[in-house]
């Protein structure tokens, strides 16, 4: 009687194991086919992406560049003289109309009226990188309330280690003949550009006057509506015509001629529809004949050659 008991028990453990393991191996054959239909799902769609990406190199060529306006970074230090009005930030628009306004004051003995003021910019050398640069040009948009005086545009020569303009296209300054005219004054630092910027692309610009009147001279004030910097060289740029419908990441570039092959990360998107043009200072295209390969991140590639 007993032992038909545990047999019966026994029989019906059997039982719901079995169930078990039945509804265990249906959920793993359920899960795995899941995986196996997603992972299709997403092979076809990288695929398909694939096959819509259409991206051509249609020129690249070397040229010459002229960077935006460099604008000073922090409020100008005035070694001699005063600040009126205004801040570093109105001298940061040629066409804002605002300016900042500084003033002479008497130097240390002997007593004269002068106005030195210094200003830092900073060259990004992560777009410019300095063996790609010509020559650096300076611009100051001015007014003044006497015409006594002749102005000058400086910069701290690293080497000298003093303020200089030695080398410069101009360094007899510039001297308005109305007073309150606006007036542009640019200098070009020529070759001699890389003494003025130091190895992290720091260039100290100076504006100074230059007469020396006594205590019982004009004192001028000077109306500074833009000063800036701008950076000359020759690039490489490279035209891409994306004719493909989804958005194309350009990730590496090559440049390929008879005896080198060299390769330039690239992290460049040229939007669907759209030609742009890519600029690169540090690549220098071969004189003979080249190819250009450029590979986007979904693996597709396209070629240019010159001849
Ligand atoms: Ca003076
Ligand atoms: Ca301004």
């Amino acid at each position: 009687m007993l032992e038909g008991i545990i047999k019966r028990f026994r029989q019906g453990n059997h039982g719901i194991s079995s169930i078990i393991v039945i509804m265990l191996s249906l959920i793993l054959i359920v899960v795995v086919v899941a995986n196996v239909v997603l992972w299709g799902y997403e092979m076809n769609q990288l695929d398909w992406e694939r096959m819509q990406e259409k991206i051509e190199v249609t020129d690249a060529k070397c040229e010459r560049f002229v960077s935006a306006w460099l604008v000073v970074d922090t409020e100008y230090a005035i070694y001699v003289g005063s600040r009126v009005s205004g801040s570093y930030l109105n001298t940061h628009s040629i066409e804002d109309g605002i300016w900042e306004t500084f003033q002479e004051e008497l130097s240390p003995a002997p007593e004269r009226y002068r106005l030195f003021i210094n200003g830092n910019f900073s060259i990004d050398i992560s777009s410019y990188p300095l063996n790609t640069i010509e020559t650096v040009e300076i611009l100051l948009k001015y007014n003044v309330s006497d015409t006594e005086e002749k102005w000058y545009l400086k910069a701290y020569n690293w080497t000298a280690q003093e303020y200089s303009h030695n080398g410069f296209n101009n360094t007899s300054g510039n001297q308005p003949s109305i007073s309150g005219a606006w007036i542009h004054y640019t200098v070009n630092l020529t070759d001699t550009w890389r003494s003025y910027v130091n190895d992290n692309g720091v260039i100290l610009v100076q504006l100074h006057e230059g007469t020396l009147e006594l205590p019982s001279g004009t004192q001028t004030r000077i109306g500074v509506d833009f000063l800036g910097i701008r950076i000359k060289g020759d690039w490489t740029s490279f035209t891409f015509s994306n004719e493909g419908s989804l958005t194309a990441h350009i990730v590496s570039l090559w440049i390929i001629n008879s005896s080198h092959h060299t390769r330039y990360n690239i992290d460049f998107f040229v939007n669907s529809g759209e030609s742009t043009t890519y600029a690169r200072p540090d690549v220098c295209l071969p004189p003979e004949d080249f190819l250009v390969k450029i590979v986007t991140e979904r693996g597709n590639t396209a070629v240019f050659a010159s001849h």
